[in-house]
């Protein structure tokens, strides 16, 4: 579809960036959940093409600190590619300064704009990713980590507090329970007693986390396996999508690509008997990942990959759940039960990742060892 009616006024906002070539026209890209994002195609063909992005601030409540994390990780990630000839083929995510000088621009209503140039991407749709494409993309994420390592300059800042702790997330969720403000929580009875059956079995992780078990690395932290980029040979190029790109554990990167990669179907397929775990695609990922990644990672780190792959369904099944019962505030919707049909598929997911465990714990032990 191309966006024709606020054409005037997404060409106001383009021409706030340092571009070259010129507006032709826009293109919603629809996949995210939580900021809009805009393809713009510019002439002549010889010029890049770039992404705008309405950031939602709502959610990054300091667009300075978000975009200061952002330059930070991208200048580094730019300089390790351009000083290996090995990685000559690999692209990274590229910001455009606004004419103001600054990363991103204000607009009279005071939406928040960013842009990059455009990176083209061959991903194959979640029904096509071969093996080979699941490796890379292991291998994509290990490499992230790996570059990010020695990221000089401190901490980088906690753009959304607390993000993937259990504790928070369990909080929010009792907290949204109680007041149950829409009366929703009596459609959700099963999916609430699921949660609550298995807290017991996701705090001992959590526990450990809390204590150090595990060295606080740089992580992305939103590893949906579509944020990992592909060329048309299937080789990964780049992982996009770093506003959550923050100090972390590797497990919460490692958990969430499963979790998006292995569904045999859509987050939000309402149809239950679509939702499988796709255990040749984790053991692929494992792999590529792994090969990346078992020099650096710790004994504790490699021993709890398998289960960080509940923990982070668990968590994110649980934060959609809260979102159904707090009125859909947080994650866009398209419809009354959105929100609901993406817990319910998820809950599924991690059942299924429950049976497959002890095969996973196997994999993970299989590829760390070289
Ligand atoms: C959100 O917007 P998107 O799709 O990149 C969310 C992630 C969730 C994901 C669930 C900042 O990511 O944490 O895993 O939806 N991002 C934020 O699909 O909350
Ligand atoms: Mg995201």
């Amino acid at each position: 579809m191309i966006v024709t009616a606020p054409k005037t006024e997404l060409k106001s906002i383009f021409d706030q960036f340092e571009i070259s070539g010129r507006f032709h026209h826009a293109e919603p890209i629809s996949v995210g959940h939580i900021n809009d994002t805009i393809l713009v195609k510019t002439e002549p063909d010889s010029e890049p093409d770039y992404v705008i992005q309405k950031i939602n601030h709502q959610i990054f409540k300091d667009v300075d600190k978000l975009m200061e994390n952002i330059l930070r990780v991208t200048t580094h990630i730019r300089n390790k590619i351009k000083s290996d000839s090995n990685l000559r083929h690999k692209k990274y995510v590229e910001l455009v300064r606004s004419k103001s000088g600054s990363y991103y621009y204000v607009d009279e209503s005071g939406n928040y704009w960013r842009c990059y140039v455009y990176c083209r991407n061959d991903s194959a749709d979640i029904n096509s990713i071969t093996p080979g494409m699941a490796r890379e993309g292991g291998r994509a994420l290990g490499k992230f980590q790996y570059f990010l390592s020695d990221l000089p300059g401190g901490h980088l800042h906690e753009t959304v507090p607390g993000f993937h702790s259990l504790s928070k997330r369990l909080d929010e969720f009792n907290v949204a329970l109680k007041a149950d403000k829409c009366d929703r929580a009596k459609h959700a009875v099963n999916e609430i007693e699921a949660f609550v059956s298995r807290t017991g079995e996701m705090l001992p992780l959590y526990k450990l986390i809390t204590q150090g078990a595990f060295p606080l690395r740089v992580t992305h932290n939103d590893t949906k396996f579509n944020n990992i980029l592909f060329d048309e040979n299937a080789n990964a190029l780049c992982i996009i999508d770093l506003d959550t790109v923050m100090n972390g554990y590797v497990l919460y990167d490692f958990g969430d690509a499963i979790r998006t990669l292995t569904n045999t179907t859509e987050e939000d397929d309402p149809n239950l008997t679509q939702v499988d775990f796709n255990f040749t695609l984790f053991e692929a990922f494992s792999h590529g990942y792994l090969s990346e990644t078992r020099e650096i990672l710790t004994k504790t780190e490699i021993e709890h990959l398998a289960f960080s792959v509940r923990l982070m369904t668990y968590i994110i099944a649980l934060r959609f759940l809260s979102d159904y019962l707090n009125g859909d505030t947080y994650f866009k919707t398209k419809y009354e039960n959105h929100n609901l049909d993406r817990t319910r598929n998820q809950l599924k997911l991690l059942e299924k990742m429950e049976e497959n465990y002890d095969r996973m714990v196997t994999v993970i032990g299989k590829y760390a060892k070289a």
